[in-house]
């Protein structure tokens, strides 16, 4: 059995968002029709307390798009995005949400920031994905949304490790590429075995 994974395509990835990633709201249509034929759809939500750490507000003397130690490693530092609750928590107004049996939510520990639909940062604390995916009897995964070299590229790597059959469908995703995170990302996908399509 497979499943559609739609990676974060809330308010604050679109265009006017507060981390805006360019033509982010040019996939939603795609999206759309793709749920028409999916098995099974599930949908990713970034979720963040107010004063999450890794947005630059919570730092001094940071800014947005800087790069901090952090107990579990290096991490770029964002502006405020998708706090609980908020308008740009949300879900694009036009993205099809009917034909979701799972919206899982990520990013919601302070300390800790979760790129992966899978794990947190730490690449150790699972988000309970894989269970559900597994007890459905999930094995094929299709990932599309936002953004391709943040959380769907994490999020395809991890289901990869885990086994999945893993694909991204390259045109429904758009990049934030920063500092050439695009080509990396790419580079680090196929290596794990994601099939980019
Ligand atoms: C994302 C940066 C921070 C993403 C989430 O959805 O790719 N990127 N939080
Ligand atoms: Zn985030």
């Amino acid at each position: 059995m497979s499943a559609l994974i739609v990676i974060d395509v809330q308010n604050d990835f679109c265009p006017g968002g507060a981390l805006a990633v360019p033509e982010g709201d040019q996939i939603v249509s795609g999206i759309n029709a793709l749920m028409d034929e999916a098995e099974a759809v599930v949908l990713t939500q970034d979720w963040h307390p107010a004063d999450h750490s890794s947005f630059a507000s919570q730092h001094d003397g940071q800014e947005p798009y800087g790069l901090i130690d952090m107990p579990y490693g290096p991490q770029v530092l964002w502006p405020d995005h998708c706090v609980i609750g908020s308008a740009g928590a949300a879900f694009h107004p036009e993205l099809t949400t009917d034909r979701a049996e799972m919206v899982i939510r990520k990013g919601f520990r302070r300390a800790i920031d979760s790129y992966s639909a899978f794990f947190e940062n730490d690449h150790k604390t699972p988000t309970g994905l894989e269970g559900y995916l597994r007890t459905r009897g999930i094995t094929t995964l299709t990932l599309v949304g936002l953004a391709t070299d943040f959380c769907v590229a994490y999020s395809a790597i991890d289901a990869a490790k885990l086994g999945f059959d893993v694909t991204v469908r390259m045109n429904l995703c758009r990049a934030i590429d920063l500092n050439g995170s695009l080509e990396t990302a790419k580079k680090d996908m196929a290596q794990a075995g994601v099939t980019l399509a």
